[in-house]
């Protein structure tokens, strides 16, 4: 069913200035959602900020060539925010993923208006505009650009084309349908770019990191009838290969990828603790954050976190223990 864009029509049939906002720790839904809407209310006269509490990570920087984001307390004062007729959240609907921007919304005046897809969130105490089914709140905002009348330029395509292709995990998510496509064509015949932002985003990978990768790799090792796969990098996997601890990002997915694997553990030593932090995974029904829990951890179902005292082989044989009598 089509979303009702009459809040938004509303906002901007009597407002002139805006201030678009989005979770911290922002990723390229945010902020291409950001960039489109903007762009959008701009092309019908109005003022337009886009600040967040978070800064823009270097690696999505370039879907914002032109620099309209801005981050509070970095040029951007509490006061200024407040100024603006309206404020509109996208991609998130909870106070706590809005970090230091939830205290300056809170205590505005401004109209609000949230533009979310997340099951979970709070009463930011405005309308909202929200579709948990959809893949990314850029479709939500290239639907919104329609029905403001405005037309799409490259400018808009490029961010939300990003946006969408990011949150399905480049169109291969559950959540994809006929309709991601339908939009997707539309941002590329605007002029987005899927080869170029594919190898934007994703071949950048220094050296040292595929190297640290390589070991990661050659180190798995399964247990459980090949229902759990390990994984780990020591300190002479770091000190050989000159990668750094975050070098380590998403190799547990490819732990993952194997046949049969239901749970990965990537093992990674932190020398500076003196602990072993623990990455897991589950492609199955099996709540991992339930494991890490009982080590002090934390997370999802699906993925979760832990740092375990001591070296690498005694963690694994403490999660193993655990894995077993919850698996077998
Ligand atoms: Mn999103």
């Amino acid at each position: 069913m089509p979303l009702d864009w009459t809040p938004l029509k509303e906002l901007v049939a009597s407002c002139d200035s805006f201030v678009l906002t989005s979770h911290m720790r922002p990723d390229c839904d945010a902020i291409g959602s950001e960039i489109g809407l903007a762009l959008a209310l701009e092309t019908l006269g109005k003022r337009v900020r886009i600040v967040n509490g978070d800064t823009t990570p270097p690696h999505i920087a370039f879907i914002d060539p032109q620099t309209k984001v801005e981050t509070l307390g970095q040029g951007v004062t509490p006061e200024e925010v407040h100024q603006a007729d309206a404020h509109i959240v996208l991609d998130t609907s909870a106070w706590g993923q809005l970090g230091p921007m939830a205290d300056v919304l809170r205590e505005s005046g401004a109209k609000k208006l949230v533009i979310d897809h997340h099951l979970s969130g709070d009463d930011l105490g405005g309308a909202v505009i929200k579709d948990t089914t959809a893949e990314a709140v850029g479709r939500l905002v290239a639907e919104a650009i329609d029905a403001l009348g405005v037309e799409l330029t490259t400018e808009m395509a490029k961010p939300l084309f990003a946006a969408i292709a990011t949150d399905t995990g480049w169109f291969r998510f559950s959540s994809v349908t006929a309709a991601t496509y339908e939009t997707v064509a539309r941002l590329v015949e605007a002029g987005a770019n899927p080869a170029e932002t594919f190898s934007t985003l994703f071949d950048r990978n220094t050296i040292e990191r595929v190297w640290l990768q390589g070991r990661v790799l050659q180190s798995i090792r399964t247990e459980l009838d090949g229902r759990v796969a390990f994984g780990h990098a020591t300190a002479e996997d770091f000190a050989e290969t000159g990668a750094a601890p975050a070098d380590t990002e998403d190799v547990v997915n490819r732990l993952l990828s194997i046949s049969g694997v239901e749970v990965a553990v990537l093992l990674t030593w932190m020398p500076e603790d003196g602990k072993t932090k623990a990455s897991l995974r589950s492609r199955s029904d099996f709540d991992v954050r339930e494991v890490a829990e009982v080590f002090g951890g934390g997370g999802h179902a699906k993925a979760a976190g832990v740092r375990i005292p001591g070296p690498i082989p005694e963690a694994k044989a403490a999660l193993l223990a655990e894995l077993v009598s919850r698996m077998a």
